[in-house]
C-alpha cells in the first residue's frame, strides 16, 4: 500500500467506473480513518443518489447472513445492485465470523453488481455507527441502489445503527427463543418486518404466532408489521419478503425518509469533522503549539482552553495547507 494514499481524482475515476478495489480501498480509508481518507470525501462528494437502506438485524444464529445472501439474489434477479454491510460483533482479532459471512456471500463474489463488506463492531462505544453511516454514504456514490446493513440485534448501537436504515428486518427462528429476547430489547418496535426463518424446522408456527402476539401488543402504527416465513438455505420466501420491503419503503413518506437521510449525514459530518480537524491540527506551527504547552504546564492556561486555541488555529491554517498538500494518485 502507497504510504500517502490515492488522490481524489484516482477514487473519483475508479468508483464511477465500478472498480471494486477502489470502493474496497475507499473503505478502508473511512473506517481507519487513513490520510487518504481526504481524497475519499472529495470524491463522493454530491454522488450520492439516494440508495434504499434496510437494516436486518436479529439473534445470532437467527440465519441473517444466509438470509442476506438469498435476499441479495432475489435482488440481482430484479437487476438492482447491491452493497452489503455486516457488522461483525466478534473481537476484530478472532475474525471467526467474518469468514463465515464471506464463505455465506461467496457465491456473489464474481457478481459485479454486488459488493460485501463486514466491519468490525468496537464494542459499544462510538465510532461504529458514524463509520458504517459513512460506508453507506461511499456505497451509494459508487452506483448502489441498495445498501443492506446486516447486525446482531442487541443493545443501543443496534437502534442506533437502526435509524439510518429506511426499513428495519427483524429475523427470528424457531428454536432461539428470540421472540423474548427481542421483546427485551426493543427490537420488535423497531421491526418494519418480521422474518421467521428456518421454516422449514419444527415450531415453526409457534414462533409465528409467538411473534404475532407480541406486534399485536406492540404500538399501533399505519404500517401493519407483516411476518414472513423463510427458508434461507434454499431461497424459499424471497419474492415475498423483496415485495414488502419494497411495499414498505413506498409508504414512508418524503419527509421520514429526508430525516433518516439527516440521520446519516449527521453522522458522516462528524466523522469528517474528526478527521478534518486531526489533519489541521498538524499544520499548526511548531512554535504555536510549544508556546501553548508552556502556557498550560505553567498553569496560566487550561487543558480545555489550549485545546480550544489549538483547534482555532487548525481550522484557520488548515484548509489552506491541506489544499497544497501533494497527494498522489
Ligand atoms: N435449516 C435451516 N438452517 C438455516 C436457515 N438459514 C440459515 N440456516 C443455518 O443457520 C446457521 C446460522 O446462520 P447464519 O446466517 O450464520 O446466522 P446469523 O448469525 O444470524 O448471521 C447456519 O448454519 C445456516 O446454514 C434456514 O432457513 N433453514
Ligand atoms: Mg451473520
Amino acid at each position: 500500500m502507497r504510504k500517502k494514499g490515492y488522490s481524489s481524482a484516482y477514487y473519483e475515476k475508479a468508483l464511477a467506473e465500478g472498480d471494486r478495489v477502489a470502493l474496497a480501498r475507499a473503505i478502508t480509508a473511512i473506517e481507519s480513518n487513513r490520510g487518504d481518507a481526504t481524497s475519499v470525501f472529495r470524491a463522493i462528494n454530491g454522488k450520492q443518489t439516494g440508495a434504499q437502506v434496510i437494516g436486518i438485524t436479529g439473534a445470532p444464529g437467527a440465519g441473517k447472513s444466509t438470509l442476506v445472501s438469498s435476499y441479495v439474489a432475489e435482488l440481482r434477479k430484479r437487476g438492482l445492485k447491491v452493497g452489503v454491510i455486516a457488522i461483525d460483533p466478534s473481537s476484530p482479532f478472532s475474525g471467526g465470523a467474518i469468514l463465515g459471512d464471506r464463505i455465506r456471500m461467496s457465491e456473489h463474489g464474481a457478481d459485479d453488481g454486488v459488493f460485501v463488506r463486514s466491519l468490525a463492531s468496537r464494542g459499544h462505544l462510538g465510532g461504529l455507527s458514524k463509520a458504517t453511516a459513512h460506508v453507506v454514504d461511499i456505497l451509494d456514490a459508487a452506483g448502489m441502489d441498495i445498501v443492506i446493513i446486516e447486525t446482531v440485534g442487541t443493545g443501543q448501537s443496534e437502534v442506533e445503527i437502526m435509524e439510518i436504515a429506511d426499513t428495519v428486518v427483524v429475523v427470528s427462528a424457531p428454536g432461539l427463543g428470540d421472540e423474548i429476547q427481542a421483546v427485551k430489547a426493543g427490537i420488535l418496535e423497531i421491526a418494519d418486518i418480521m422474518v421467521v426463518n428456518k421454516a422449514d424446522m419444527p415450531h415453526v408456527d409457534s414462533t409465528y404466532r409467538q411473534l404475532k402476539d407480541a406486534i399485536s401488543f406492540g404500538p399501533a402504527r399505519a404500517w401493519k408489521v407483516p411476518i414472513v416465513k423463510t427458508i434461507s438455505t434454499t431461497g424459499t420466501g424471497f419474492e415475498e419478503l423483496a415485495d414488502l420491503i419494497d411495499a414498505h419503503f413506498q409508504t414512508i413518506d418524503e419527509a421520514v425518509r429526508e430525516n433518516a437521510a439527516v440521520t446519516r449525514m449527521r453522522k458522516v459530518i462528524t466523522t469528517t469533522a474528526t478527521h478534518f480537524l486531526k489533519l489541521w491540527l498538524k499544520s499548526v506551527s511548531q512554535e504555536q503549539v510549544n508556546e501553548l504547552s508552556a502556557q498550560v504546564l505553567r498553569g496560566d492556561l487550561g487543558l480545555e482552553q489550549a485545546s480550544r486555541i489549538a483547534a482555532n488555529l487548525a481550522v484557520e491554517t488548515g484548509e489552506l495547507n491541506t489544499k497544497k498538500q501533494k497527494v498522489e494518485s
